[in-house]
């Protein structure tokens, strides 16, 4: 009986040990959001990583990234987007904004110079470009026969 109970309890704890690891390692996302400029912009902590790890923005809309390090350990001093061709140095204890038009869709990492510090930069689609056309496509169709999919 000791010994079933024994098994039981090593099982919960490694499971809240798999929980917890995972849940560790969910990389915190965010979307851009319009500031009042016109930019798509996100907030960037840097402190012992970067945080949120992955930013989503919109393809060519002018984008304002803007870097808090919050910490003046040599590994953060600069962020380099090797697809984006930005390479920055970042002030210790200051907000270094970094300005760009995202030409291209897709995944960019985003890192220290070390590469020890990774975020990612995720390029979608413009928000009312290639959905709107789809959607006028799509409507008349659905509307002579509603039974249809789409
Ligand atoms: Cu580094």
């Amino acid at each position: 009986m000791g010994v079933v109970l024994a098994i039981i309890a090593s099982f919960v704890a490694l499971t809240t040990a798999i929980v917890c690891f995972m849940r560790s390692r969910r990389k915190v996302r965010v979307r851009a959001v319009q500031d009042s400029g016109g930019y798509q912009m996100a907030c960037i902590t840097v402190r012992g990583r970067y945080y949120p790890e992955v930013v989503e923005v919109e393809r060519g809309v002018p984008t304002r990234l803007h870097f808090i390090r919050d910490e003046d350990i040599e590994c953060s001093e600069r962020v380099i987007f090797a697809g984006v061709g930005v390479d920055r140095r970042l002030l210790p204890f200051q907000q270094t904004t970094i300005e760009f038009v995202p030409r291209e869709e897709g995944a960019f990492l985003f890192t220290c110079q070390r590469g020890v510090y990774r975020g990612t930069l995720v390029v979608k689609p413009p928000r009312g470009g290639r959905h709107t056309l789809r959607r006028s496509v799509t409507r008349p169709a659905s509307k002579e026969r509603p039974e249809a999919r789409d």
